[in-house]
């Protein structure tokens, strides 16, 4: 793995576990994991420490960062291929975190829009952590001098601020991180809520039934797609500004179909929503389906998951602590 890997490009990203997976960060980033793993050498993790930003049961944590871990693999990541790891068991991540802190501006953090959203949702628990959080992904992702970093569009604005960092950093120290860019696909970037179709479908606002998560069975994804809000027209055509519930549906189609916009539209031209919304729920369904079996199969292999966390861990730690041990010289740290 080492040696091939020296050539290769370097990816990182990762999700927090703070809730179940849904079917926006499958298709606006594990997608597109899968596909590039090939191509790159790639880091992916549970990003555990994120989570805690916002308050967590410590069982339903530790439960769903294990079950992340297994749908990463279910979606098809090889941990032979790719080193997958919990965040909190490289320390690295922590300590590069303050120093970067360092280099981050107070204004900076205060114009993320991530950082506004959540604030306004906790408002009881507007933490510093919450805060300096993309400070932390900056981290993440510098700590492995990533080249690429595959998210969804909402994260875009954090991997800027990353290299902004990375570019301050460099400027003082000379060269010392890779900048990295955010690869963001061009449909399923910004999968909506079935149900508000204006606001982003999000795991931890799973109550109104405008989320379909990577475990859902069957029954409960066919009911969704049938209860989706769409609008009181009856034509299956693209467009975000009047028909954002028709159109969500269209990208979640066109991504796993492969079916360009026009092909849909033609395809369902004189026909009912109520065919497209079926149509829409049974590809998801044969697309999570693999997913969920696999997933089932690997929760009860804790041996298992526990050998690919570990190594992962490992491998992981190696190539940060390399990063680590030449910022802490830049900045002017006794060696150890
Ligand atoms: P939370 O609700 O806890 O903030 P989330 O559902 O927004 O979480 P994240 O953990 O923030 O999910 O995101 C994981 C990855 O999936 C990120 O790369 C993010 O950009 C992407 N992603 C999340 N939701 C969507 C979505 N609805 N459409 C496209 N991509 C998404
Ligand atoms: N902030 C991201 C999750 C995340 C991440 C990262 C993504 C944490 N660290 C590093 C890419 C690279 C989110 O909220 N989705």
């Amino acid at each position: 793995m080492e040696n091939s890997a020296v050539q290769k490009k370097k990816i990182l990203s990762g999700i927090k576990p703070s809730g179940d997976l849904t079917l926006g960060s499958y298709l606006g980033a594990i997608k597109n994991w899968v596909e590039l793993s090939d191509e790159y050498d790639c880091f992916y993790m549970m990003a555990d420490m994120h989570a805690i930003t916002v308050r967590q049961t410590p069982a339903d944590l530790r439960r769903r960062t294990l079950s992340q871990l297994a749908q990463y693999i279910a979606c098809g990541l090889d941990p032979k291929k790719n080193t997958m790891f919990i965040q909190s068991h490289v320390s690295a991540h922590a300590e590069l975190s303050w120093v970067l802190n360092c280099y981050t501006m107070f204004g900076e953090l205060s114009r993320m829009t991530q950082f506004k959203d959540k604030s306004a949702k906790n408002a009881t628990n507007i933490n510093a952590g919450l805060f300096t959080y993309p400070v932390l992904m900056a981290s993440d992702i510098l700590v492995y001098q990533a080249d690429l970093v595959p998210v969804g569009e909402d994260q875009k604005q954090h991997v800027e601020l990353t290299r902004d960092i990375a570019n301050r950093f460099n400027g003082v120290y000379g060269d010392t991180f890779t900048i990295p860019e955010p690869f963001i696909p061009k449909t399923g970037a910004r999968i909506m809520s079935l149900q508000e179709p204006q606001n982003k479908m999000s795991k931890s606002e799973q109550d109104n039934g405008g989320c379909v998560c990577l475990l859902d069975k069957p029954e409960a994804i066919m009911k969704a797609f049938k209860r989706a809000v769409t609008d009181s027209d009856t034509c299956v055509r693209f467009d975000t500004k009047n028909k954002p519930g028709i159109s969500n549906l269209m990208q979640i189609y066109s991504v796993i179909t492969n079916k360009s916009f026009e092909q849909i539209e033609n395809e369902f031209a004189s026909r009912g929503y109520g065919d497209f919304k079926t149509a829409v729920g049974e590809a998801v369904v044969e697309l999570l389906r693999p997913v969920r079996e696999q997933t089932e199969k690997l929760i009860a292999d804790k041996a298992y998951l526990e050998s690919v966390y570990k190594e992962g861990a490992e491998r992981a730690a190696y190539v940060a602590n390399k990063t680590l041990r030449k910022v802490y010289k830049r900045v002017g740290f006794v060696a150890k």
